[in-house]
């Protein structure tokens, strides 16, 4: 009986564990939402809101989404929303010193949540998270990008949680992120090119751990543990 209750013990440490590991890394992760890599010619899915945007020569690709000259310009995902979701895209910065690139995401009305992209060097010397409207900074570091690279951006919006990944390394953080709903937006000023536009769903927290303590209860009441 005690050998019975030690292997359940451990068995439910191991579980645990392997629940904790899940969530961390967003494995329990979803459906594909959205996807445009533009080898069709075609921006799919995609409203051009203010600017320009035209198809180009892409990323390592023979298509891609191109603002060629300055100024502001942003365009919307149609067909998706901003919350518990993964949304990756490829972006290489033309304009050196003013070439933001940026992501909002949540945007309703004035709200939203902006993620900010800019070489270094240039007039925005920080990447950053930021509220709006009222201009709250919720995470910021150096600008450690140069205009001519081609980068990948990987934002997970879970939760209150927002968590920015350059190149695969996690980049800025925040947890408090709590405005919900909206729309997904990208805003470029001056020459920017995109590819490889991806939407991913995203569990809310909650939701995973529900789900693995179901699977945990089911586990620990079975007879073999
Ligand atoms: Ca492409
Ligand atoms: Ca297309």
């Amino acid at each position: 009986m005690k050998i019975l209750l030690t292997m359940r013990f451990i068995i439910c440490v191991f579980l645990v564990v392997i629940l904790i590991c899940l969530c961390k890394t967003k494995i329990v992760s979803g459906n594909v939402l959205y996807e445009e890599d533009f080898e069709d010619g075609i921006a799919n899915g995609i409203t051009i809101e203010s600017g320009s945007y035209i198809i180009s020569s892409g990323l390592n690709s023979t298509h891609g989404f191109k603002q060629p000259s300055c100024c502001n310009a942003v365009i919307s995902l149609d067909k998706v929303q901003s919350d518990n979701v993964s949304i990756s895209i490829d972006f290489l910065i033309s304009g050196s010193n003013h070439g933001d690139f940026d992501t909002y995401l949540n945007v309703l009305s004035l709200n939203r949540y902006e993620i900010t992209n800019s070489p270094g060097g240039s007039d925005t010397p920080l990447a950053v998270i930021m509220e709006r409207p009222e201009g709250i900074e919720l995470d910021s570091r150096l600008n450690t990008i140069n205009a001519g690279e081609i980068h990948s951006l990987k934002i997970n919006r879970y939760g209150s949680n927002i968590d920015v990944y350059l190149d695969d390394n996690l980049y800025m953080q925040t947890s408090n992120a709590n405005h919900h709903g909206g729309l997904i937006k990208f805003r470029s000023w001056d020459a920017v090119t995109i590819d490889n536009i991806k939407v991913t769903s995203l569990p809310e927290p909650t939701t995973s751990v529900l789900f693995f303590i179901g699977l945990l209860l089911l586990w620990t009441n079975r007879k073999i543990c």
